[in-house]
């Protein structure tokens, strides 16, 4: 299976109720590679074009309003397969039908406070790291002990 990239990010309800540790620890313990990390106040401009196929969805004002109300933090994970692993991770975008194990099935109930966002497909994770990451914050890398977690 190729290595890809996806952009990962934990909404502003995550980040208010400390969940950054918890979140993060899920990630690097499946044996992703982190290659980026921030944390910043989206502008309403970012924020808009993320979510710019809900641009005409009753909820879009509200959702432009919860994700630039306070700190988010933006990632990019990369390995096999990790942009469909990462939406099995995150768990269904409505947390009460998220399978228990999952991010929101442990964390979240609300729809509007899911917590957490990735990339749904390899299309979108390319558009998304580079509407939140310039080239120059990625960074390539190979964890020491890589050699235990993918077979040569
Ligand atoms: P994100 O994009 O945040 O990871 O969520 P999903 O990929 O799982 O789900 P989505 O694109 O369908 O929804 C984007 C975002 O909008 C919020 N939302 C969605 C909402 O507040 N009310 C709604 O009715 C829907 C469908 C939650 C996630």
């Amino acid at each position: 299976m190729a290595v890809e990239r996806t952009f990962v990010a934990i909404k502003p309800d995550g980040v208010q109720r400390g969940l950054i540790g918890e979140i993060l620890g899920r990630f690097e313990r499946k044996g992703f590679r982190l290659v980026a990390l921030k944390q910043l106040i989206p502008s309403v401009e970012v924020a808009e074009k993320h979510y710019g196929v809900h641009s005409e969805r009753p909820f879009f004002p509200g959702l432009v309003n919860f994700i630039t109300s306070g700190p988010v933090v933006a990632m990019v994970w990369e390995g096999e397969g990790v942009i469909a692993s990462a939406r099995k991770l995150i768990g269904a975008t409505k947390p009460l039908e998220a399978e228990p194990g999952t991010i929101r099935g442990d964390l979240a109930v609300n729809i509007g406070r899911n917590v957490i966002h990735g990339s749904d497909g390899p299309e979108t994770a390319r558009f998304e790291i580079g509407l939140w990451f310039s080239p120059t914050e990625l960074n390539d890398w190979t964890p020491s002990d890589q050699v235990w977690r993918v077979e040569e």
